[in-house]
């Protein structure tokens, strides 16, 4: 059994997702623990009504981003992880965290990488007039939204759109291709080539 670490900072669904359908689907796999960097999130309480192991690492608690790094690293490496997945976490990681990790932690950004990077993303796609809007879920390297892409969604941008309309249509979306990507990795399926990931089956890496 592989065993996924997810880390959240706030409602989780995501990371729900991914655990229902591993549970669902009987993938070779189990979500062994949520890890929140803040101490109110949604999520924790979603980990203790399905007995989920938590945990908080609170990066007001740190007096660097190096040393909430490392206590992170320390907190997430106790539960074995074979795989570390990035649900919604909204700190920035280092480096030395990202090498410790580096091949078996994944990220979902709410934008079609390599298009906006960062935070913000839904109000600046429709800033730039963007017709189209999505997803990604990556490979984390050192260098923010910017690893190997594993699989994108695709939604159009609606006439009358704002920020929340656009987040909820992509975010139904997330719902799918995670949960998907997640078990291609568990399942061996993921192998990245020079950059660029690839599906042992030739399965779709685009949702439309
Ligand atoms: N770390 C690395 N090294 N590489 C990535 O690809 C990462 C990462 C950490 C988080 C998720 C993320 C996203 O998908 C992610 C990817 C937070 C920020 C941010 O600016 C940016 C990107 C992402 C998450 N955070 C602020 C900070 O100073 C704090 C914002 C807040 O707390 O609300 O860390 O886009
Ligand atoms: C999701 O839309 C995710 O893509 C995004 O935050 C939301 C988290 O929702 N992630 C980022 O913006 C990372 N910077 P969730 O907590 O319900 O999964």
């Amino acid at each position: 059994m592989k065993r996924i670490v997810t880390l959240v900072s706030g409602r989780g669904s995501n990371m729900q997702a991914i655990h229902a359908a591993c549970v669902q689907q009987g993938w070779p796999a189990e979500v062994v623990a949520v890890v929140s960097n803040r101490p109110g999130a949604g999520a924790l309480d979603y980990a203790a009504q399905q007995g989920i192991a938590s945990a908080v690492v609170d990066h007001r608690a740190h007096a660097s981003r190096e040393a909430f790094d490392a206590a992170l690293a320390d907190v997430v490496d106790g539960f074995e992880p074979d795989l570390v997945v990035l649900a919604g976490f909204m700190r920035i990681l280092g480096a030395d965290f990202v090498q410790r990790f580096e091949g078996r932690m994944l990220n979902i950004h709410p934008s079609l990488l390599p298009a906006f990077p960062g935070l913000h993303t839904h109000r600046r796609a429709l800033e730039a007039g963007c017709q189209a809007a999505g997803a990604t879920v990556h490979f984390v390297t050192p260098e923010l939204d910017h690893g190997p892409i594993v699989m994108q969604s695709v939604v159009p941008v609606r006439p009358g759109d704002d920020e929340h309309t656009l987040a909820e249509r992509v975010l139904a979306t997330e719902h799918g291709i995670y949960p998907l990507a997640v078990r291609w990795f568990v399942e061996g399926k993921l192998q990245v080539v020079e950059g660029r990931v690839h599906q042992a089956d030739g399965a779709s890496q685009v949702w439309l």
